[in-house]
């Protein structure tokens, strides 16, 4: 049976490399053949930083070369942890030439998922920033080393410090990467944070093939070309604004992407107005925020040309405000850091753009929709989407057992999302099967939360549901049958952040509850709890 499977994939490969789709190139040397197309056009803005294409592949080759003499190696892992910055295109570009591979943490990740990814991946570098939105990082990595003993280099800000104290920039100048010890184009690339549904952390191993053709393919279903600038607003260790087509699939054309530190607007419209931007990204709650500040804030944003919006809901009428109040064209994206992007596209009609969630990128993405059985529903019924393509995963990272229930014996990654299609073949998520709470995009996996909230020595039993919110489209509710002692949420604030959690994971609201309403299953029921908490 696995041999059949692994002989499948073998096929689909080969067919995935003849049609084009899997170039040969693992990532580092795409830059470089960017760079030699696109030389000193304007790759990065960062503040008042701006790198050519030229420059910067050569900073990625004085970084790639400073890291190899650190003694990093193809095929190691290491943690990277920093905010929108040339450092973080710098870097990244340089561990793909290396084909060292990152865990594309958020900035929000504290102890307790710090551990896991040591756990899972076995890193053999941290690398971050000094400080950030007022938190010490530095602390936090070089605590992480103490507690873990894979990790052999913190790297804070492009610099390391050695056992006597001497700092050292890892950058060598003018040096050139001579692209021994490269990757192969279809080894592991990135490891991508999962959303998570389970209580612990997975990661998701996408190939340097198969996530330059995510990003090339996405650009040119976007219409991106070397006129376009992108403003990298989201947070770029995400799969949307890293490669949907975001930073990667601007270079692909030769574009201008534009960082900003955060996607407020107060710091987004005049970058927008300064470097006349033409695409950005951003998830539902920040498109209500930068609408209502279109009201009253003043900025010329009329470059604008196509905004995508991702990553959970969009409320229609939300949707019907974009078009109006920006002047520029609306895009749905329904996609997963597992793989499968599904775009409206530019030339949709209106209502296809206000209410569905699009289709799939490639022709050869393989769609199912099935129902609880596993059997396929009829045309235009609801049922768990499941996916199998040349650029969604056919497994996570050394997770033998999760896979088992992930994906399904002819590869499918079951995505736990409830969809149906329209006639005109457009998916529209109604929902989901999965245990999660979809925070403003963010995934809080509810077993994960409720693991931890039950090691709380007054907590007897916890359930974390979503709850529809008006500014984060959910909110996580915990239900919590408590052991006596009065509970609240401080409380609980204070318990998760000595337990190394992750602030946004922390839940929004508390209800006590002295029974649970049981399915008839007998398991806890979700749906009940949420009916509860409504009121
Ligand atoms: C994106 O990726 P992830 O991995 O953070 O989350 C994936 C999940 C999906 O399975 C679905 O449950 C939800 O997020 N989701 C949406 C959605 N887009 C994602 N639910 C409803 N409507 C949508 N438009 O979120 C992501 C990855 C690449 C591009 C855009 C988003």
């Amino acid at each position: 049976m696995l041999i059949q499977t692994e002989e499948r994939y073998q096929q689909a490969a080969r067919s995935y490399q003849e049609k084009g789709y899997w170039q040969p190139w693992p990532l580092g040397q795409q830059l470089r053949r960017w760079a030699k197309t696109h030389g000193e056009r304007i790759a990065l803005v960062d503040g008042e930083d701006r790198l050519s294409y030229l420059d910067l592949d050569r900073r990625v080759d004085a970084m790639a070369v400073g890291l190899h003499r650190l003694g990093l190696r193809c095929g190691d892992r290491v943690l990277l942890q920093l905010p929108n910055s040339t450092a973080f295109v710098v870097t990244a570009f340089a561990l793909f030439r290396l084909g060292v591979v990152p865990v594309m943490m958020m900035m929000a990740n504290r102890e307790r998922d710090i551990d896991a990814f040591c756990a899972l991946a076995r890193p053999t570098a941290y690398i971050t920033t000094a400080a950030f939105l007022g938190y010490d990082h530095r602390a936090l990595a070089e605590k992480a080393q103490e507690r873990h003993n894979c990790l052999r280099y913190v790297l804070v800000d492009g610099a390391w410090t050695d056992d006597h104290g001497v700092t050292c920039q890892i950058e060598i100048p003018n040096a050139t990467y001579a692209d021994d010890g490269q990757p192969s184009a279809t080894a592991t690339a990135v490891l991508l944070l999962s959303g998570g549904t389970t209580g612990t952390s997975k990661l998701i191993p996408r190939t340097h093939a198969d996530y330059a053709y995510n990003a090339r393919e996405s650009a040119k279903l976007c219409g991106f070309s070397a006129d376009t600038v992108y403003l990298a607003a989201l947070p770029v260790a995400h799969n949307f604004p890293l490669a949907c087509p975001g930073i990667i699939g601007t270079f692909s054309v030769g574009g201008k992407v534009v960082l900003t530190r955060s996607p407020a607007f107060e710091e987004a419209f005049p970058l927008i107005e300064r470097e006349r931007v033409t695409h950005t990204a951003l998830v539902p709650p920040l498109v209500n925020l930068w609408l209502n500040a279109c009201e009253w804030e003043r900025a010329d944003l009329s470059s604008l040309v196509l905004l995508q919006v991702g990553g959970s809901a969009l409320d229609p009428k939300l949707a019907a405000r974009v078009g109006p109040t920006l002047g520029c064209l609306l895009q749905q994206v329904f996609g997963m850091a597992e793989g499968l992007l599904c775009y409206t596209r530019p030339d949709d009609s209106e209502a296809t753009v206000l209410h569905t969630q699009g289709r799939p990128l490639s022709d050869d993405d393989e769609i199912r929709i099935v129902d609880a059985d596993g059997k396929d529903v009829a045309h235009g019924e609801a049922g768990e989407l499941q996916v199998r393509g040349p650029y969604t995963i056919r497994g996570y990272y050394c997770a033998e057992a999760q896979n088992k229930s992930s994906f399904t014996k002819d590869g499918f990654y079951r995505s736990g999302d409830w969809v149906r299609l329209t006639a005109e073949g457009n998916f529209v998520v109604e929902g989901r099967i999965k245990d999660i709470v979809n925070r403003a995009g963010e995934k809080i996996a509810a077993p994960e939360i409720e693991a931890m909230l039950k090691a709380h020595p007054d907590i007897q039993d916890a359930a974390l549901v979503p709850l529809p919110d008006e500014h984060l489209g959910e909110r996580s509710c915990v239900f919590v049958m408590a052991k006596g002692a009065t509970l609240d949420l401080p409380a609980i604030r204070a318990f998760m952040l000595a337990n190394g959690a992750a602030r946004h994971k922390i839940p929004d609201q508390l209800e006590l509850i002295d029974f649970w309403p049981l399915t008839g299953a007998g398991k806890i029921d979700k749906r009940k709890l949420v009916a509860m908490a409504a009121g």
